[in-house]
């Protein structure tokens, strides 16, 4: 497929300042009219052909302003609409398609979810509703009619706002018009048409503007929507209060349909769902739905404006919104929740998803420099990793300084469409900083490492610490990166000691070299340093403290995160350890006990949502990770299960009693908060742990906790742990369950995920079984995701079989979903990108299932891109 270059960017050569829609829906015969107010863009070449985009469209009528073009004139095809000489001056053009909406089953562009009919843009969706200049720096305003039979679609929605909406006179047919006065790029167009209930409550801006916010979603699940409702006014206000942001139309519509390729499209003024992230009841939710909905309902009210009244250049500058708006649903996640334990949360999922995605093939710089397909770089990287970086930014001028950047950045790029290099001079601008060398964050892929080493010099009382910085693959003459540190000293023995350096500020100490020393004045014993407290950079940090030194982090660091990352460390130092057969930790592993145990003997049930951190061990992944290369997964599964193990028999007496003093008494009302969800969240570490280390107390303690669970949290908690241990108990639990959810998609999905990640060699055949299930199927991206994606991406020992049955499943699934669905294909493929860090064997049968999926004929762009850059 030919690649799209970012030094190849030119302004499009015609603009389109209005566009008028007109949409008849019908299931299989859908008509569009379209009528672009177009004109030549003084930015472009003169007399360039206008060559409109388009994908797997029928073109029934064609004219300029208001004639029939003759054939010569034009050229059109499914994917283009060309006229060989636009005029020089404004014109307008009406284009005429016709679509299937039932028969769209790649989720792009219009399509029928549950006889719902929606639309989804983003990258190049609407390029498959009508020919247009798809690309997001052509911005304009809509007006929208659309049009359809009543009782099939009684609720019409458009961006913007309501302008009109009546019958179509002796039919059984009505329409609504809708007006979008903000210009926009395509991308954020939507529609939605169909049988839905709706939950809705007023809202007033801080400029005095009264919103109408409204929740729909299919009929019967209204009770279901009052969580998202809520979650959209929190965000409407902490925008407001974080950074100025007021929301700008007289609605915001949130509409939930069940088939959908991501988590949800911000859409102006029409935030489109994937159903997952509205629906909510204790007993179908658990509190990590609860955060996710919170979040993703705060990331897409967010995009309103750093997104939408600011949007991307280009797909090149993608991070500029989805980096930044991640920062702002952390940031407001935060200060809704705990903020350690959510930064432990979000550290935790850029370790798991990011660091291994720029660890191999599928690599990418947070500002890509080229693609062959954009929808496969909607990644870890350009988001979490891209949030990091305005993380750092933060964290390097400070928040008073990051506050007037923002407000600077969004007056400067109010209506525009912009670029890395536009939000960067905005903090340049309010500073007088120069940010060139810290802007090196946006294009280089890998995870930096920096290397530090202490030595105190008891006689001079000094403390030294010597860092060096390198870049995986970077060439000598690279240029450092701009690392924010942020650090202290602490005590052995408790207390804090403030020494001072002259190099830190705030408690920040900026690696802007390749090798720096700090220096420590009057530091009256030798300290233990706590290094990028709060995760300040997105690197991997090697230092030589043991592990004592690295648990008296645990007991006094006043950094929650490094308290957390300590016992990280010391549970992967063990691990590691183990896998590499070296000198076995007898001592080591014993004193990890104790620490846990004086630490939940302290504070478990003063932060209970911390103490559920602490005890949760790097996964299998991190242990990977961490080891880096000839990984065998069964053997790291070993070292896990054993150290887990260790922890439940050793902590075992405490972890039941805390059980019973975290037991809510009977009859509390449920409530999905941070508080309550860090009670249960602890509850059922210790179950984990308990059940690691004895069956059978863990069989009967997860047996009554599902027969008792007034929640979704406690009962799948307790068929999680019930999942690990093989038997007829956990059969038995596993029918009851999907009897019980017989009728509720999104609780099968976790049955689904649940069974997909058993451990044990039977799995495959299980999921083999379940993909005959009546609730399983391959049009539904969320089935597919739950059953295969949760197999490919936390079942590490089963999908990397030996014997190579967990790849060729995956392989056998994107093959057959690549025709129908290739964005969710090609994402599904992923999961085969850390392959060469394998052991041999493995990853000889790992490759040869790529290749397998590569010489197949007729692949889509999305997975023949995602082959060819793995194996590359
Ligand atoms: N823009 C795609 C979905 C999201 O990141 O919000
Ligand atoms: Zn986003």
């Amino acid at each position: 497929p030919p690649t799209v270059r970012l030094e190849d960017y030119r302004p499009s050569d015609h603009l389109i300042d209005r566009v008028e829609l007109d949409v008849r829906l019908d299931p299989h015969d859908t008509r569009v009219s379209a009528t672009l107010a177009l004109r030549p863009n003084p930015a472009g070449r003169a007399h360039a052909p206008l060559v409109l985009d388009g994908d797997d469209l029928t073109l029934l009528g064609l004219e300029l302003d208001g004639q029939a073009l003759a054939p010569d004139t034009f050229r059109a095809d499914a994917s283009s609409l060309t006229l060989h000489a636009g005029p020089q001056r404004p014109f307008t053009l009406r284009i005429e398609t016709r679509l299937d909406p039932t028969a769209n089953t790649r989720l792009m562009g219009l399509y029928r979810s549950n006889g719902v009919y929606c639309t989804q843009c983003e990258a190049d969706g609407f390029r498959r509703i009508t020919y247009f200049l798809d690309r997001p720096d052509v911005l304009s305003v809509y007006t929208t009619r659309i049009e359809a039979e009543r009782a099939a679609a009684p609720v019409l929605l458009g961006n913007g706002n309501p302008v009109e909406a009546g019958a179509v006179a002796g039919t059984d047919r009505h329409y609504a018009v809708w007006h979008d006065p903000l210009p926009k790029p395509a991308y954020l167009f939507a529609l939605v048409g169909g049988r839905l209930d709706r939950v809705a409550k007023g809202f007033t801006t801080m400029e005095g503007r009264a919103v109408e916010i409204a929740v729909y979603v299919e009929p019967g699940k209204d009770d279901r929507a009052a969580y998202a409702l809520d979650a959209v006014e929190r965000s409407m206000a902490w925008d407001e209060r974080a950074f100025g942001r007021a929301y700008d139309l007289d609605v915001f519509n949130v509409v939930a349909v069940s088939d959908f390729n991501m988590g949800a499209m911000e859409n102006k003024g029409l935030n489109i769902f994937n159903d997952k992230f509205v629906l909510a009841s204790p007993d179908t939710a658990t509190d990590t739905d609860y955060a996710a909905i919170e979040a993703i309902i705060a990331h897409e009210y967010f995009h309103n404006w750093s997104g939408n009244r600011v949007t991307c250049r280009d797909w090149f500058q993608l991070c500029l919104k989805e980096g930044l708006t991640v920062f702002r649903d952390q940031e407001f996640s935060s200060d809704m929740r705990s903020r350690a334990v959510h930064r432990i949360a979000e550290v935790r999922n850029l370790r798991a998803r990011q660091f291994p995605e720029d660890a191999g093939p599928l690599a990418h710089p947070v500002r890509p420099k080229r693609y062959a397909e954009i929808n496969n770089f909607y990644t870890a990287t350009v988001y979490e990793k891209g949030a990091e970086i305005v993380r750092m930014l933060r964290t390097l001028i400070g928040e008073t300084a990051f506050r007037a950047g923002m407000d600077r950045y969004f007056a400067d790029n109010d209506g525009t469409a912009a670029t890395v290099e536009d939000f960067l001079k905005a903090f340049e601008a309010v500073t007088g900083r120069d940010l060139a060398r810290f802007a090196e964050w946006y294009e280089r892929p890998g995870t930096p490492r920096v290397a530090v080493s202490g030595s105190y010099d008891a006689a001079a009382k000094t403390y030294r610490l010597a860092f060096r910085q390198t870049r995986p693959g970077a060439g000598a003459d690279a240029p450092p990166l701009v690392i924010p540190i942020r650090l202290g000293l602490v005590g052995t023995d408790g207390p804090l000691i403030d020494a001072a350096s002259g190099r830190v500020e705030d408690g920040v100490f900026v690696l802007d070299s390749a090798e720096d020393t700090l220096i420590f004045e009057n530091v009256a014993a030798e300290p233990v340093p706590s290094l990028f407290r709060g995760f300040s950079a997105p690197v991997r940090v090697e230092s030589a403290l043991d592990a004592a030194a690295r648990l008296t982090l645990l007991r006094h660091d006043p950094d929650s995160f490094n308290r957390w990352e300590a016992a990280q460390r010391v549970a992967l130092g063990l691990m590691t350890a183990q896998v590499r057969g070296d000198a076995p930790e007898e001592a080591g592993a014993d004193d990890f006990v104790a620490a846990l145990g004086v630490f939940l003997d302290g504070e478990a049930l003063r932060d209970p949502a911390f103490a559920a951190q602490i005890l949760a061990l790097p996964s299998e992944g991190d242990v990977a990770d961490e080891i880096g290369t000839e990984i065998d997964p069964d053997a790291i599964a070993s070292a896990r299960r054993d150290l887990r193990r260790r922890l439940g028999a050793g902590l075992r007496a405490r972890l039941l009693t805390l059980r019973e003093e975290l037991a809510e008494p009977a009859g509390t009302p449920f409530s999905p908060d941070a508080s309550a969800a860090g009670r249960r969240a602890l509850r059922n570490a210790a179950l984990d742990l308990i059940a690691a280390a004895d069956a059978e107390t863990g069989t009967a303690l997860a047996q009554a906790q599902i027969a008792a669970a007034t929640n979704m949290t406690d009962r799948l908690a307790g068929l999680a742990a019930l999942a690990l241990l093989p038997g007829e108990a956990r059969e038995a639990a596993l029918t009851a369950f999907a009897e019980r959810y017989a009728d509720e998609p999104l609780v099968l999905d976790k049955w689904f995920a649940i069974q997909a990640m058993i451990p044990e060699d039977g799995t495959v055949a299980r999921i083999r079984r379940l993909q005959g299930h009546p609730a399983f199927a391959m049009t539904n991206p969320n089935r597919v995701r739950s059953l295969v994606g949760s197999f490919s991406l936390a079942n590490p020992t089963q999908f990397n079989r030996a014997d190579g049955a967990g790849y060729a499943l995956v392989a056998e699934t994107v093959l057959a979903l690549d025709g129908t669905n290739p964005q969710v294909a090609a994402r599904l493929m992923t999961a085969f990108g850390p392959w060469r860090r394998l052991e041999p064997g493995r990853r000889a049968q790992a490759e040869s299932a790529l290749r397998r999926i590569v010489a197949t004929q007729g692949l889509s762009r999305d997975v023949a891109d995602i082959g060819t850059r793995s194996l590359a």
